[in-house]
């Protein structure tokens, strides 16, 4: 078998060559083949080594797919500790990522050299865990305590100039990797530079506050991981000791973690994500052209769809009803492109040319004669919809692909508009669209392939995590919201205070509770939702009433400063409202119902249940294909904690047959909302999990 890591020699200079595509993760035969090339090196008369990676990256990191299984020697930080322990010095070169591991064999080694638009980090806490080879001793003692611990604790990526500056890397070359490593080579010969271990260094003094205060902002923002401080812990431990203590403080640490359900549930929601954005089905199909993008509505969300186009390199063309409008529409994009320029996302210049040069904005429709993809993003009204589609099919040149940005209704009706309804999909976006990653891509009946394929190729563009999803009244996402949503209000309903409820599900993780949410998307959409879904509503069906009652009052949320909550200069987000309680309180009474109490462990068993039952419905339908779909779409657009991996993966984690029992437990109070999913029934009674219908 061909070995991922070789060693050859260039007159004085020996090359250490890490080969392991797709992103030369240090699986077992890397690490064993870096301590034999290591050993090669120490034998042979070069002076010096260059290790360099081939590809497109420097290493990613540690081979993630072996996590959960028994490690095999080599261990890395063994790996990277021969490395460091040679005589004759080692000269990193990065390109690309040098992430988790790989950051850690560029930190073993003894001098380091970035090319041109290479970056390092320590991302572990993403997966998890905390760095494992060395990255909470070694980065300490290169740069800094607190430096250290936000770039660990961060996960973020530090862009090559910014190496330079905090002292990771020694220089920065504009070179190909193996020149820039050869060159650097080259002048430690010439200036008879021996090695220099990070190991061997002292911690440089620190402020005590700093790290208070970096603490305190971390268990605010990264409430309920139990991975980031645990990392700080341990270089701050370790930085007290001798390396070799530190080192067992750090294994310690990362072993522990690696047992943790965070760890399985963020590498569950790592592979799952990738895996949602390339369908098994499209493989070898070609997607259409994508330059020219038309947009249709210039509100938030299709100003927010039209931005995040601009902002990938792609020529828009938004249209609105009238000159007014449309510049209102320009208006807001030329705003939000402001707002990127002043967080430093974008360049002025850059932001004048887009406006100038990829951006028009127009009242006739003519001007989408030439577009690639439009996308609708026009009111939620199936007539008002049904208009824009027929305009599209007269205007729309043939081959573009036309997609509707609805959250519920029927993409086979809006495409049945056209005479070409195989060149209908729908592209649901999450608002603001230029922030939220997620992409619900609706493959209606008569979609094509390579319609589909192009859904996923736009997806991809934008930098937005794409899951497909079939039709059905608001797809997967909305149409698992509305199911847990309803047991919240039963909830309610039944006792409990909706600031109960949203407190208990922000400490179980998620980012807000449905209350708060329903009050930043605004009173008025679940009032309209409730109004459309009520001619054709269940007799047996239980709802909350009081949202009427607050829409009727015009506390329409955030928008208008009440909503569930009040919201002013003194609470900004927002304080429970006991007026609402009133509401509430008399919709009980009119119901003859006598309120209990919740426990907080109760919210979450029901509320999860509603989701879980859903969500198994919406699989076994085929809405979506596989639970993983299911997991991504709530971590990604509606701010499931990323450390319980999703709805299924949380399911399989509690037990199918634990969720499936809550279900019938709930069923004998109301067996029309509590119907068991045949799929959670099936998998139960076969002894398996969601898990098992994610494979392949
Ligand atoms: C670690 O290092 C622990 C150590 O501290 C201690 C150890 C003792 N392993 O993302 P892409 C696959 S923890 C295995 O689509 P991009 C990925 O699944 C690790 N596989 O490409 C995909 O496979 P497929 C710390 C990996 O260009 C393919 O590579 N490191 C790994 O958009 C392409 O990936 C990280 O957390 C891996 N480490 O982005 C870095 N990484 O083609 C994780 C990727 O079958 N990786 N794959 O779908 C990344 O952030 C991105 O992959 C990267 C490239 C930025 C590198």
């Amino acid at each position: 078998m061909d070995t991922p890591v070789t060693y050859e020699a260039h007159g004085e200079i020996g090359v250490i060559r890490v080969n392991n595509p797709p992103v030369n993760a240090t699986g077992i035969a890397v690490r064993e083949g870096l301590v034999a090339a290591a050993d090669e090196f120490a034998a042979s008369p070069q002076k010096v080594a260059v290790l360099v990676a081939e590809g497109r990256t420097f290493i990613a990191g540690a081979d993630i797919k072996e996590f959960g299984q028994t490690p095999k020697e080599p261990h890395l930080p063994d790996v990277i500790a021969h490395i460091e322990a040679l005589e004759k010095p080692v000269v990193c070169v990065i390109h690309g990522t040098a992430l988790g591991g790989g950051c850690e064999v560029a930190l073993g080694s003894h001098y380091r050299v970035a090319v041109k638009g290479a970056r390092m980090g320590l991302p572990e806490v993403n997966l998890g865990l905390i760095p494992g080879a060395g990255g909470t001793q070694r980065l300490p003692r290169l740069i800094g305590m607190i430096p250290a611990c936000e770039m660990f604790t961060s996960g973020r990526q530090v862009g090559a100039e910014e190496c330079l500056q905090l002292g990771l890397v020694d220089a920065l070359s504009d070179k190909t990797p193996f020149d820039a490593g050869m060159e650097f080579a080259q002048s430690v010969l010439d200036q008879g530079k021996g090695v220099r271990r990070v190991s061997e260094m002292e911690v440089a003094p620190y402020d005590e506050a700093d790290l208070q205060a970096l603490k305190s902002a971390i268990a605010r923002k990264q409430r309920g991981h139990v991975c980031h401080l645990r990392g700080i812990e341990a270089a701050v431990a370790g930085g007290k000791l001798p390396f070799a203590e530190g080192m067992k403080i750090e294994r310690q640490a990362f072993w522990e973690l690696m047992q943790t359900p965070q760890r399985a549930a963020m590498i569950h929601a790592f592979f799952s994500e990738r895996k949602t954005a390339s369908l098994p089905e499209l493989k070898g199909v070609t997607p259409r052209p994508l330059d020219h993008i038309g947009v249709i509505g210039g509100g938030t969300m299709g100003g927010g769809i039209a931005v995040s186009c601009l902002l990938s390199g792609l020529k828009v063309t938004l249209i609105e009803r009238d000159t007014k409008a449309a510049q209102k529409a320009r208006d807001g994009i030329a705003k939000t492109l402001a707002d990127s320029v002043k967080r430093g996302k974008l360049k002025a210049e850059k932001r004048e040319a887009l406006l100038a040069e990829a951006l028009v904005t127009s009242d006739d429709y003519n001007s989408l004669a030439e577009v690639d993809l439009v996308i609708e993003a026009v009111f939620e009204s199936m007539e008002v919809k049904k208009d824009v589609f027929t305009k599209l099919d007269a205007i729309c040149k043939q081959g573009a692909v036309l997609a509707s940005n609805t959250s519920y209704l029927d993409i086979d009706a809006i495409a049945a508009m056209t005479k070409r309804p195989q060149d209908v999909l729908g592209l649901h976006f999450f608002s603001p669209a230029h922030v939220m990653k997620l992409l619900e891509i609706v493959d209606a009946e008569k979609t094509a392939p390579e319609v589909l394929a192009t859904g996923f190729a736009l997806a991809k563009a934008l930098k937005k995590i794409p899951v497909r999803a079939g039709v059905c009244d608001g797809f997967i996402g909305n149409r698992i919201l509305s199911k847990y949503r309803a047991a919240g209000d039963h909830m309610v309903l039944e006792g409990a205070s909706p600031f109960q409820i949203d407190k208990v599900l922000v400490d179980f993780g998620f980012a807000m509770g449905p209350y708060a949410v329903a009050d930043l998307a605004g009173i008025d959409i679940g009032y309209l939702t409730r109004q459309r879904l009520a001619p054709t509503r269940d007799k047996r069906e239980r709802f909350g009433e009081w949202g009427d009652a607050l829409y009727h009052k015009g506390r329409l949320g955030r928008k208008t400063g009440r909503g569930h909550y009040i919201y002013d200069e003194q609470s900004p987000k927002g304080r429970p409202d006991p007026e609402v309680e009133e509401i509430i309180a008399e919709e009980r009474k009119a119901k003859g119902i006598t309120p209990r109490e919740f426990t907080d462990a109760e919210i979450v068993e029901r509320y999860m249940a509603a989701m879980i039952n859903e969500g198994a419905k919406v699989v076994g339908e085929g809405i979506a294909l596989r639970p993983l779909d299911v997991d991504v779409t709530k971590l990604y657009g509606y701010g499931f904690p990323r450390f319980r991996g999703g709805p299924m993966h949380y399911a399989d984690h509690i037990g199918l047959d634990t969720v499936l029992a809550t279900i019938k437990a709930q069923a004998q109070a109301d067996d029309f909302f509590w119907q068991p999913a045949p799929l959670l029934e099936q998998l139960v009674n076969e002894g398996r999990n969601f898990s098992s219908l994610n494979e392949g």
